[in-house]
């Protein structure tokens, strides 16, 4: 099987979203996801100037060796644009071989290693009580894992939380827009959030929480600590990772599970928080972290210290990243969680999949390949739209903070 073409389709029904899709000499299609929030038009232009001319004439069948020539090859290694865009190319080959051979791609993984895919909704509110109502929205819907988020008294606008009462959707059109930060105030918040959480539900639901990158190795020991008594499932990136030793400090003093890593790229960002325990769920996604062939990498990797799953799955994945999630994750043997928020109602129409929930779990469906498709007249509808993330600065002096 040749690939014969491949083409780049960039649309934005709600939000931008990056795609690639090969053609073979067959007459199969396979898709892959290459959105990078923020900076989508840097991946079309990696794919489009530099990777498609290497792919035509390519045989389609040898992923593996494809990936390493798309990695190894390049020289230059490593980063979010070089591997979202060979994520997209590896995605959309293990999307060919599995239609080729008629069956759901995560048949060809190695099979199912359970019945369905346990996932987290996202539950935000401006306030404790407006994130508690939700929190039990989302438990009526079926979910059985759920993030909690809220807005923090005194600060205006903080990660996760939506301003206009809908999903939270951090991307914003123009520029971007600044949000403002104060860590004693948030420290201080938190505790009560999941206090009122769990006296609001109970104890069958598993709780979880998004730190987002803000707090500082002693600071995030120190909500780890405070969070103990709500038997969270995670606390999620709690101190910036670039520098793995500062989980040391976090882990010797708290027994609150921790995730790290939907913004890490490749298997050497994870190498020493998997290796030295300092980690309970791996979040590395199939866009950002090199596709199918380099996530299973991590795994291994991970399954040997157990350290466990729990893949990004924000609404800036788009559903093709979705749906080769949910295969990887039916297979994946030390699979933890899969972050679910559901996508708009126009990106549902131009990705059609066959994917679907139930009572708070996931299954890929069995269509061949990873299941999801691309309307192409549709996505020409819905042009790129300038889009930025937040940046965030300190409420006291405006020092730029990590957002
Ligand atoms: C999450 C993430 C997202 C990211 C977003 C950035 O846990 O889902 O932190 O909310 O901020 O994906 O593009
Ligand atoms: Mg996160």
């Amino acid at each position: 099987m040749k690939i014969t073409g491949a083409r780049v389709i960039v649309c934005c029904p709600g939000r931008n979203f990056v795609t690639l899709k090969l053609e073979t000499d067959q007459g199969l299609t396979g898709l892959g996801d290459a959105s990078l929030n923020g900076r989508e038009l840097a991946v079309a232009s990696y794919l489009n100037d530099h990777v498609v001319p290497l792919l035509v004439g390519r045989d389609a069948t040898r992923i593996e060796d494809t990936w390493q020539y798309l990695y190894r090859g390049a020289y230059w290694r490593r980063g979010p644009v070089t591997m979202s865009a060979i994520a997209a190319v590896d995605t959309a080959l293990w999307d060919l071989k599995a239609k080729a051979a008629g069956m759901p791609l995560y048949q060809l993984l190695g099979g199912a290693s359970r019945e369905r895919v346990l996932v987290y909704a996202h539950a935000n509110g401006r306030d404790i009580a407006e994130t508690v109502d939700e929190v039990q929205r989302q438990a009526a819907l079926g979910y059985r894992a759920i993030r909690a988020q809220s807005g923090v008294p005194g600060l205006n606008k903080v990660y996760g939380v939506a301003t206009d009462g809908k999903h939270y959707e951090p991307a914003t059109r123009g520029l971007p827009r600044e949000e403002d930060w104060d860590t004693p105030r948030y420290l201080r918040h938190v505790p009560q959030l999941f206090d009122a959480v769990r006296s609001a539900i109970g104890w069958e639901h598993e709780l979880l929480h998004d730190v987002h990158h803000r707090l500082t190795p002693i600071e995030a020991a120190r909500l780890g600590k405070d969070l103990e008594p709500y038997r969270l499932f995670w606390m999620e990136d709690a101190t910036p990772a670039e520098n793995p030793e500062a989980f040391r400090l976090v882990r010797r003093h708290t027994t609150t599970p921790l995730a790290v890593g939907e913004i890490f790229n490749t298997v050497w960002d994870c190498k020493a928080l998997i290796e030295e325990q300092l980690i309970d769920f791996i979040r590395t996604t199939v866009v950002h972290a090199g596709g199918l062939t380099h996530l299973r990498r991590i795994a291994d990797l991970a399954a040997l210290y157990q350290v466990r799953t729990g893949s990004h799955g924000a609404t800036d994945l788009s559903p093709v990243c979705m749906g080769a999630a949910l295969h990887f994750d039916l297979w994946v043997p030390n699979f933890g969680i899969q972050e679910h928020m559901p996508h708009n109602e126009a990106t549902d129409a131009v990705f059609p999949h066959a994917y679907r929930f139930d009572a708070g779990f996931m299954h890929p469906g069995e269509a061949p390949g990873h299941g999801v498709e691309i309307d192409e007249a549709l996505a020409a509808k819905y042009p790129y739209q300038r889009a930025y993330l937040p940046v965030n600065r300190l409420q006291r002096d405006g020092t730029l903070w990590d957002w």
